[in-house]
């Protein structure tokens, strides 16, 4: 050996390093040791410098102790790093744990903390305000249908395409009508007509908020339960620009002034002209982002003059009267209003995000 070169105390190393290992209490610490005992300016290290200048008879004991070491220390090192980072993880746990069964009547002190109503009821009562402050009257109609509701009566028969994207879930398939849970709130135009015919009640001006069923798969904007509200006005002399100014003003009185809508054209079946409304998407200000698929316009629904044929299916007179009706998205216009980027939130029953509103 090289008479200045002082063979390093193998032991020692490793039981200030396994020490040094076994006192750190967090993550971040077991970090910082874990650079302090094998990192490049570790004693460990250092001792593995000093090799060099060691005969070769030395090197190769005082290597092999060496090596054995640093296997001792990364082993302490990786197991204190495991035991540190469940421990975090439990008490990570533990702190947003929601027990719903933990709560004994009379048990806590002081009140109850009440609930709220939910995000998608709020906003359907606010929508109402707004079309009740423009004139309207506010319907209801089943959430079970029969096809023709559903359908037929809205100038969709068997067989076209249109079923296709308004595809759904049937209660009974079959003779003499098939029943099914609505795709939309427009079988409830069918009724308020067939109402107003039967009564003599016509002229009509109403909202129709409610559930509505789809076979689509959930994701940022969609979900297979979800809410609309329609708009049907049957009067005489009504016109397209009766219907583009009630969206527009809709759109004013609801989203405030930093939301535009645009209508573009569209085809429903039960509607002729149509056109899909528009509003401008509030998580991104129309930049373009993931929830409006970078487009920068998020659909809120679809609208139009009332077909001819749906009025003949309901025995109103397309001579004397026309109208326009409207369709929208209760949860898109949360959505949109909140700039929730994910709609799915809205199901998934966390309170820490249903609190908010
Ligand atoms: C209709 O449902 C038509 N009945 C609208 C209509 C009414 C047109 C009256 C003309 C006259 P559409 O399938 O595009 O159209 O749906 C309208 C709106 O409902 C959509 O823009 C969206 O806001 C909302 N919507 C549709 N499917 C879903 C879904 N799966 N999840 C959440 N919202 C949805």
């Amino acid at each position: 050996m090289n008479p200045d070169t002082v063979m390093p105390d193998v032991e020692a190393l490793v039981t200030e390093a396994t020490n040094a290992i076994a006192e750190a209490t967090t993550t971040e610490e077991i970090r910082s040791v874990g650079a302090a005992v094998t990192g490049k300016k570790s004693p460990l290290a250092e001792a593995s410098r000093a090799l060099g200048q060691m005969d070769p008879e030395d090197r190769k004991v005082l290597g092999q102790r060496l090596g054995e070491a640093r296997g001792v220390v990364e082993a302490a090192l990786e197991s204190r790093r495991d035991e540190l980072r469940y421990a975090e993880l439990a008490a990570e746990m533990a702190a947003s744990r929601l027990d719903l069964t933990e709560y004994v009547p009379g048990s806590v002190p002081g009140p109850m903390a009440r609930g709220h109503l939910s995000l998608v009821t709020q906003t359907r009562d606010s929508l109402e305000d707004v079309f009740v402050g423009m004139g309207f009257e506010v319907a209801e109609g089943p959430e079970i249908e029969t096809d023709w509701y559903n359908f037929g009566a809205l100038n969709i028969p068997p067989a076209h395409p249109a079923r296709g994207m308004w595809d759904t879930f049937y209660l009974h398939l079959g003779e003499p009508e098939s029943t099914l849970l609505r795709t939309h709130t427009s079988p409830v135009q069918i009724h308020l007509m067939e109402q107003a015919v039967l009564n003599g009640t016509l002229p009509i001006h109403a909202v129709m908020p409610g559930r509505c069923y789809r076979r689509d798969t959930p994701d940022a904007r969609h979900l297979a339960v979800f809410h609309q509200i329609e708009g049907l006005v049957v009067d005489r002399g009504i016109t397209f620009a009766d219907l583009a100014g009630t969206i527009e003003t809709f759109t004013r009185a609801y989203f405030g002034p930093d939301i535009h809508s645009r209508l573009r054209p569209a085809f429903f079946p039960f509607t002729e002209p149509s056109a899909e409304f528009e509003v401008t998407c509030a998580i991104c200000r129309g930049e373009g982002c993931r929830t409006c698929s970078q487009t920068g316009w998020i659909e809120l629904g679809g609208c139009g003059m009332v077909d001819p044929a749906v009025f003949a299916s309901v025995g109103i007179d397309a001579d004397e009267w026309t109208g326009f009706a409207f369709g929208f998205g209760i949860d898109r216009c949360a959505q949109m209003r909140h700039q929730i980027a994910d709609m799915r939130a809205l199901i998934e029953n966390d309170v820490r995000f249903l609190r908010q509103f």
